[in-house]
């Protein structure tokens, strides 16, 4: 292991811990793994997963010593931070991590051989931290990777969840949801902090402005060090458990009343028991605003106790503290930290205001009306009743603010909307006149003519009092009134009629200096669709900032034998901090040597993928066809079910085919990942449809080594970690429009796997780096989008192919024909479903892609060419270059080095 990967110079040589071992500044790692071993587990044998523990338990030592001396520094040169607030960090393992990152590799490596053990060995016995659903939530944990190896101050802060991201396992053909207990063998990558704890209300009463909680609980803080690659810097990240005030009511309990005497425990342990796996909509649970809360409190909190140690005045916060909200779920923040500034601290609404909308930024993460968070009003009001009595004023005083606005802007179209009833009435007229003229041309008598004459005028005067009744309904519009609800945070249900909702989007976009979308097209998206009126006022605020994903996860730890070549390629493996180096892999492109080798690692990765694949379902796949691949939480608008059906069809025409034609077919192994929300009907209905068609075709000696169909249970990140190295061909197929960015396409691309997929999220900016001719891009563009819509309504012309395949479905041939049912009708019944994600429409276009996918798979050298440069070309999508951005353009935070 020691000659894989990047090396970087270990922190035992530049950072000596204090308590050296042998006293010569060299650590006894094997022997503190020994004591480890011995007086933290008293474990009587190092079994593996034993060994895990124990050497975890080494790395954190050494992580402590990094984050105190990290946090001394940054205590005294007390630079700005930035805090990342997020309801999710999907962190996966971190052994591996941790180790490189310190550049312990070496050390570890040699104190492991005297278990007989290696690094690669225990790696496995760690369970990884799913405290995310998908993109949003990893998105989060390469940032924290990011920020520490950029140097710069800035924690996360989260929630400490018991239950993470559910297992996900496959029974009978059907997913079904396994708890995660992650912490059941205890945690080494967390340093609980018993002395750090704020308290955090909910419910009860107002008094006046005053707020008399009705419930409270404490929140403690666990702080998981974070190491940067290549740097002392060891940052943090925060992660809050409820506590009770009280763990046992004496009174009750003496009063033989048991559950009463646990109750408040019990409250208190809901609040931080379980992620809700929902990665869209389902908002309105009190328990998940509750939760949204306690941690933004807590968060808040700790940060303005921690300003207040070493400044008076609260109005210099924002000078030392940007808080950056990911998507809506924090941004109860707004008004709690206006509550904070006024009712704990007593400024003045103006001045809390201020501080306020200099302090939070803003993330959105999806333009899916319904997966934009929107509270009722009456859950508000009973669980956080100051909060909604800022959120009323804070939107008063807004509406207040924009209110001249809106009058013109009302004017303008009330006119607008005059100016153009008239102008049809008058093109109108003009039609009537050729009619009338026409007619008086035509009449032969006298007592035709007058006829004529009279039957103009008449249509002339309706015309005319027809118009005149529009333009007074027009008037008694009010148009003033209607602009100002549109900059409302809160606004009526339009589903519910006289149920109010807090728009929680809305207020994070007036609560906040910046606001910014993922990726290029989704932050014009959220432009011209999501807050248009909000752009009127202050383009300004409004920004890009493409995603991006840590190249030491994402490269060069998950896949060391790429790692290898591409340093010695380039000479160097600076490219691991400096991502646009790997743009020097380009000329290698062109070497036929390069490109034997480049092709060489990627069948290693491809046997270890199989032989993972051989061990979690049994089935055996051949590592010559090419892996094709679909991983990604399971939705209907990333159309796993596209991909589905295309594989449908192309089993169809296998077993059709001739023993000749068979020997043209380029073979492949699909292979597709990913969990269905418990909840998502259609979702569930997609992974069992997968695992169907896998059964089917698997099993079928007649199509064997030229089409295997997999589903790799439990997607997670360490899963992730195992595939993606592995993929030739990964699909990213959203309908054009709905995937904000997307951040798996980048980590496919950066491991040199080809991408099949839509004008949509960070695809286009990846073919922009790579060369759209080296993508397989199909499919409608996001702006022909509504039209479609409209149009699908009779959308008759389905490809052949689709219903081909579709018919087969509902024939039986995969099982389950009743069950599948509604899901086909989903996007082939018009009077059923309504395929609003276009499905048929894209689906020719999507075949004849697949087809140039095959055509190009046959010149191997030719694809190998290309798969270097999606390598070469995408060092643009590593998140230091993110981060950097976002330093630097939203939170104005600069490093802060040790010497
Ligand atoms: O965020 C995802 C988007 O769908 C991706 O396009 C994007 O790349 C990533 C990162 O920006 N959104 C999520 O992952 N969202 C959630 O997981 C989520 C979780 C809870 C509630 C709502 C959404």
């Amino acid at each position: 292991s020691r000659a894989r990967g990047p090396m970087v110079r270990s922190v035992l040589e530049i950072n000596k811990p204090a308590n050296t071992a042998n006293g010569a500044g060299k650590v006894d790692l094997a022997g503190e793994v020994a004591n480890e071993l011995k007086y933290r587990l008293a474990a009587p044998k190092a079994d593996t997963d034993k060994l895990y523990q124990s050497v975890a338990w080494s790395v954190h030592n050494r992580l402590v010593d990094a984050f105190d001396k990290t946090h001394e520094h940054w205590n005294k040169e007390d630079p700005k931070h930035v805090y990342y607030l997020s309801a999710e960090f999907l962190m996966g393992r971190t052994l591996t991590n941790a180790v490189h990152n310190m550049g312990l590799q070496g050390d570890y490596a040699e104190a492991l051989k005297q278990f007989g053990q290696t690094l690669e060995g225990v790696h496995g016995a760690e369970t990884d931290a799913a405290l995310g659903n998908g993109g949003l939530g990893r998105l989060a944990a390469c940032f924290l990777d990011s920020m520490a190896t950029l140097d710069l101050p800035g924690w996360g802060y989260g929630i400490r969840y018991r239950y993470g991201m559910f297992r996900q396992a496959i029974k009978d053909g059907l997913q079904v949801e396994l708890p995660d207990y992650w912490l059941d063998n205890g945690n080494p990558w967390e340093i609980r902090r018993p002395e750090t704890r704020f308290n955090v209300g909910f419910y009860g009463k107002l008094e006046g402005d005053k707020w008399v909680p009705g419930e409270e609980v404490i929140a403690e803080a666990y702080d998981v060090p974070i190491p940067g690659y290549g740097t002392k810097t060891c940052s943090n990240l925060r992660l809050w458990d409820a506590l009770p005030l009280v763990e046992l009511d004496l009174d009750a309990f003496n009063a033989g009343q048991y559950e009463k005497a646990v109750e408040q425990k019990r409250k208190a342990d809901d609040i931080a028991a379980v992620l809700y796996p929902n990665d869209a909509t389902e908002y309105g649970k009190e328990l998940r605003l509750k939760q949204q809360f306690f941690f933004v409190s807590a968060s808040l909190q700790d940060t303005i106790a921690r300003y207040l140690e070493k400044h008076s005045d609260l109005a210099g916060l924002p000078e030392k503290a940007c808080f950056q909200m990911n998507d809506t779920h924090p941004t109860i923040a707004v008004a709690e930290l206006m509550r904070l500034l006024i009712d704990v601290h007593g400024l003045p609404y103006d001045k809390a205001w201020a501080i306020t909308t200099k302090s939070l930024a803003y993330t959105n993460h999806t333009v899916m009306p319904e997966a934009l968070e929107k509270w009722p009003v009456a859950v508000m009001q009973k669980l956080l009743p100051r909060h909604m009595q800022l959120i009323e004023q804070i939107n008063d005083a807004w509406l207040a603010s924009v209110k001249d606005h809106s009058a013109s802007k009302g004017a303008q179209l009330q006119a607008a909307k005059k100016a153009e009833r008239e102008a049809a009435a008058a093109a109108a007229k003009e039609e009537r006149a050729k009619a009338a003229a026409a007619a008086l041309e035509a009449a032969t008598t006298p007592e035709e003519k007058a006829a004529a004459e009279a039957a103009a005028k008449k249509a002339e005067e309706e015309a005319e009092a027809a118009l005149k009744a529009i333009l007074e309904e027009d008037a008694k519009v009010d148009y003033v009134a209607e602009v100002l609800k549109s900059y409302s945070i809160i606004q009526e249900n339009q589903w519910n009629k006289g149920e109010m909702l807090v728009n929680m989007a809305y207020l994070a976009v007036v609560g906040s200096f910046a606001v910014n979308g993922v990726a290029a097209i989704h932050s014009e998206i959220i432009k011209t669709d999501i807050f248009p009126q909000f752009v009127e006022l202050t383009p300004e605020k409004f920004q890009n900032k493409t995603n991006g994903v840590t190249l030491r996860r994402w490269l060069a730890y998950c896949n060391p034998e790429l790692s290898a070549l591409i340093t010695e390629a380039l000479g160097t493996d600076a490219w691991v901090k400096d991502a646009t180096l790997l743009a020097g892999l380009k000329p290698f492109a062109e070497d036929a040597a390069f490109r034997k080798r480049w092709r060489d690692v990627k069948f290693a990765k491809k046997a270890a993928l199989a032989k993972h694949i051989k061990e979690v379902t049994g089935y055996e796949v051949s590592t010559q066809p090419l892996f094709d691949v679909q991983v990604k939480r399971i939705h209907e608008y990333k159309r796993q079910f596209m991909n589905a059906i295309s594989i449908i069809y192309r089993y169809k025409k296998i077993k059709e085919m001739s023993p000749e034609e068979r020997k043209k077919v380029v073979p492949r192994v699909c292979i597709f990942g990913g969990k269905a929300a418990s909840a998502y009907y259609m979702a569930k209905k997609i992974v069992a449809l997968v695992v169907a068609i896998a059964a089917k075709v698997n099993n079928d000696p007649e199509v064997g080594d030229l089409l295997k169909v997999v589903f790799l249970p439990n997607y997670n990140v360490s899963e992730a970690e195992v595939i993606i190295p592995a993929a030739e061909l990964s699909q990213h197929i959203s309908t054009a429009g709905t995937e904000a960015s997307g951040t798996s396409n980048m980590k496919f691309a950066l491991n040199g796997s080809f991408i099949i997929g839509t004008m949509d999220g960070a695809n286009i900016e990846i073919g922009e780096n790579t060369g759209f001719e080296n993508l397989f891009i199909f499919g409608v563009q996001a702006e022909e989008i509504n039209r479609l819509r409209e149009e699908r309504k009779d959308f008759k012309d389905y490809d052949p192919r689709w219903t081909e395949a579709l018919e087969w479905v509902k024939a039986g041939a995969f099982g389950r024909a009743d069950y599948f049912d509604d899901l086909v009708a989903s996007v082939n019944d018009m009077t059923r479903g309504n395929d609003w994600f276009l499905l048929a429409n894209d689906f020719a276009s999507y075949m004849d892609a697949q087809d140039e996918v095959d055509k190009l798979y046959r010149d191997q050298e030719e694809w190998t060419r290309r798969s270097i440069l999606y390598t070469a070309g995408n060092g643009f999508f590593s998140s230091d270059r993110t981060i950097d951005q976002y330093a630097k353009e939203i939170w104005s935070v600069q490093p802060c080095r040790q010497a």
